[in-house]
């Protein structure tokens, strides 16, 4: 298992580097997904549930970001993705200059589609663009419907927010139509998936919406 020490990145424009990295890996057809969320929502799982089910369509590789440990890359790896952990230095995001260093140590040339699993929480990760051509939110049904209220920014600025462990609905006061709204109205684009990875409901329409993803960003 690779590991990657990290520390801040040295350079003064990080929305500089984040563009030329962006355009780097679309010149090479890789497209890189900036997952982010609170700890222990469901990062790990869901991207576990989804590398099994496209591995036979798609290269897939992921960037485990953490301040400690090495769990979650030993799991991608068990399930047959190109994995790196990348430990921050005691930073709660990673920047563009560090995902760049990550992406190296992993080698990425060949693959479609590579997810970046940012450090968990719902704050500083939305305010460093890591050069991602995507990103993702996961919201968790126990977290609450109130977190587009609490968070706005990561919500405005995340493509797709995927609502995860619907199979605890019921155990839950999570309104699905009111944390739509909230969501929504913070940023009209969002796209919305609510999935269960334990179930596998809902996992298909993320799984297809990804798909045509890599293949606009090979396309375009
Ligand atoms: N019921 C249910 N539990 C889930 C689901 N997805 C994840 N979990 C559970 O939630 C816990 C945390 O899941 P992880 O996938 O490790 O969460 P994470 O976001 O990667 O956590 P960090 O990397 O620590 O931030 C585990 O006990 C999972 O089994 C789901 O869809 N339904
Ligand atoms: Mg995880």
């Amino acid at each position: 298992m690779k590991v990657i020490e990290l520390n801040k990145s040295v350079t003064s424009s990080n929305d500089r580097d984040a563009d030329a990295l962006r355009e780097e890996m679309r010149q090479n057809g890789t497209l890189l997904i900036n997952l982010m969320s609170s700890p222990g929502s469901g990062k790990t799982t869901l991207l576990g549930k989804t590398v099994t089910d496209l591995k036979k369509e798609l290269k897939i590789g992921v960037l485990e970001a953490d301040i400690a440990s090495d769990v979650d890359a030993k799991t991608m790896e068990d399930l047959g993705a190109r994995s790196i952990q990348a430990h921050t230095d005691g930073m709660c995001h990673m920047d563009a200059g560090m995902t760049r260093r990550a992406l190296e140590a992993m080698g990425h040339d060949d693959l479609d589609l590579i997810f970046l699993e940012n450090v968990g929480n719902l704050i500083c990760p939305a305010e460093f663009d890591t050069g991602s051509g995507k990103n993702v939110m996961i919201l968790s049904v126990p977290e609450g419907d109130d977190k587009p209220l609490k968070y706005p920014l990561m919500f405005e600025q995340s493509d797709v927010l995927v609502i995860t462990k619907t199979d605890v609905l019921s155990y839950f006061d999570f309104d699905l139509k009111k944390c739509r709204e909230r969501a929504r109205k913070l940023n009209p684009k969002i796209q919305i998936f609510p999935v269960s990875a334990v179930s596998g409901a809902g996992m298909n329409a993320w799984e297809e919406w990804l798909k045509q993803a890599v293949s606009s960003w090979k396309n375009t």
